[in-house]
């Protein structure tokens, strides 16, 4: 049994850097606003702190323009953290920047050393499990050593594939509770939630799956009315922050918080 996995003290963000502008992308749907993206993650920021939550909030790394992705540097869980190893090459040292703060908060830091690679976005926590997604940017090495870690602290993990030209696992799902994912329904085709309570992003809305369950909230994208109804009708509470600009370069509101 993992934590319960939606009920957090603590969160990490990063402020976005200028260079975020030249943030990695699948394709280009035009540059982001950097200014509207500061305004969107005051935004998110503010709303996890709105749960009693504190959040540790880190300055811009210009150097890394990714790096307001916090989730893909490490994966927090309830009684270790563990720093990832990011597919990217541009971002593989956002993590050497990422591993004080967590070495402040807990006890039991490892490292994924590699050779495999991981991203945190590929990772899903839920009441039982850890399910995690293969993807151009983890591989089955990385899942391994990741596996030899949280086994050893009893918990289990499951290897999944994220789907082709998804950038990660969760780019596709979340956790709603400890037993419910809201899911695209093309990762949930695969048949990767058997056994979960499944909601589905309404078609057209497949962005909406990028979500977060923190404490009282269900944290979304804003502009994807009839999921958000949909939700809504299932007693979540609904908190909407714009993504416009994360959106370009493929980033939603996972990727902007590790918490724990
Ligand atoms: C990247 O390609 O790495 C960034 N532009 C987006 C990362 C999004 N992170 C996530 O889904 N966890």
């Amino acid at each position: 049994m993992t934590n319960p996995s939606f009920e957090f003290a603590h969160a990490i963000t990063r402020k976005p850097a200028k260079s975020v502008i030249a943030g990695l992308r699948a394709e280009d749907t035009g540059t982001p606003d950097f200014a509207q993206m500061e305004v969107d993650h005051a935004a998110y920021v503010a709303t996890l702190r709105e749960t009693g939550a504190t959040v540790i909030e880190l300055p811009a790394l210009e150097e890394f323009p990714d790096s307001v992705f916090v989730e893909d540097d490490a994966l927090c869980l309830k009684d270790l953290a563990i720093l990832m190893r990011p597919g990217a090459p541009s971002r593989s040292g956002e993590v050497a920047l990422m591993a004080e703060t967590i070495r402040a908060q807990y006890d039991d830091v490892f490292e994924i050393k590699g050779p495999g690679f991981i991203e945190g976005g590929d990772i899903l926590t839920t009441g039982r499990e850890i399910l995690i997604g293969k993807s151009a940017r983890t591989d089955a090495a990385g899942v391994a050593e990741l596996r030899a870690i949280v086994t050893t602290f009893g918990y289990s993990l499951r290897e999944v594939q994220t789907p082709a030209d998804v950038l990660h696992f969760k780019t596709d799902c979340s956790l709603l509770d400890g037993e419910t994912i809201l899911a695209t329904k093309r990762l949930d085709a695969s048949g990767c939630f058997e056994g979960y309570r499944v909601l589905h992003t309404a078609d057209g809305e497949e962005a909406a799956a990028n979500a977060i369950r923190f404490n009282q909230f269900v944290i979304m994208a804003a502009g994807f009315p009839k999921t958000a109804e949909m939700l809504r009708r299932n007693g979540f509470v609904i908190r909407e922050i714009n993504n416009t600009e994360c959106a370009k370069i493929d980033g939603g509101m996972s990727c902007l918080s590790l918490r724990f």
